[in-house]
């Protein structure tokens, strides 16, 4: 069966947005309450193996933090330091400071020039998708996107497969019919969790994790002028950036 959609991460798929995106935001937040939190670019690292913001915090204080007590309203703080949060974060995007990975525009335009339909599939609140995909796909970026599957509309975020059986049921597709695109072991295990096979472009942050299981782990999508270096998964045949014809033929194997 060809394929008839793709379904895109946001965070480390999309763009790099985690380092110098929400972990600034998260850290504007803890000052602005007062808090003495402040995550640095390595611990960072190490509070990505919980998705979701609310639930990193939480990982936060529990793993790292045994010195801080807990007030009463400890889950109310949660949800005001993450709103403000994601107020800092879609400022932080609207300032369009972060830019999509390379291929990554080249790709969706030729799947919507070719008719391929195009999902997201993400942790992330929903806002957050919004201010990226405005500032760097237009005023219409969401629009590209039929579905967007976004933040707490699942009950269990990723590595759970939920957030991609949410969307391939609005899309009314078969996992067969869609390839996945993601950045990290907790994306992989959600996507493949649900059927879908997987591309994985790794960043700095992911590039040991695990990605069994993937059709193809690449550097980047790539581009004609800035070829991807392909570092597990299928053969690529000599192909210097990822295109609809090449994924095609990778998914038809
Ligand atoms: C992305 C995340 C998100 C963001 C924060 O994971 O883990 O939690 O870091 O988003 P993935 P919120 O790329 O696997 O979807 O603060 O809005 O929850
Ligand atoms: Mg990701």
């Amino acid at each position: 069966m060809d394929f008839e959609a793709l379904i895109f991460d946001v965070d480390g798929t999309l763009a790099d947005t985690e380092r110098d995106g929400h972990r600034v935001a998260f850290n504007r937040a803890f000052r602005e309450a007062g808090l003495d939190w402040d995550w640095d670019v390595e611990l960072y690292g190490q509070l990505l193996a919980v998705a979701g913001g609310k639930e990193r915090m939480r990982f936060y204080v529990e793993r790292f933090r045994p010195d801080y007590e807990r007030p009463a309203n400890f889950d109310q703080l949660v949800q005001d330091l993450h709103q403000a949060k994601t107020r800092h974060y879609t400022a932080l995007m609207e300032e369009g400071e972060i830019p999509l990975r390379p291929g990554v525009e080249r790709l969706l335009r030729e799947a919507r020039d070719q008719g391929v339909r195009l999902a997201i599939a993400t942790t992330t609140t929903p806002a957050n998708v919004t201010a990226l995909l405005r500032a760097t796909l237009g005023a219409d970026g969401e629009e590209w996107f039929e579905v967007i599957g976004a933040g707490d509309v699942v009950p269990h975020k990723k590595p759970a497969p939920d957030i991609y059986g949410y969307v391939l049921e609005r899309m009314d597709l078969p996992a067969s019919a869609c390839i996945a695109f993601e950045d990290s072991e907790n994306g992989i295990r959600s996507s493949t969790g649900a059927g879908l096979s997987t591309v994985i472009t790794i960043n700095g942050y992911t590039r040991d994790h695990d990605f069994e299981g993937a059709l193809l782990v690449l550097d980047n999508l790539g581009e004609p002028t800035q070829p991807f270096t392909a570092l597990a998964g299928a053969s690529v045949n000599g192909s210097r950036y990822l295109d609809i014809d090449l994924l095609r033929h990778l998914h038809g194997k």
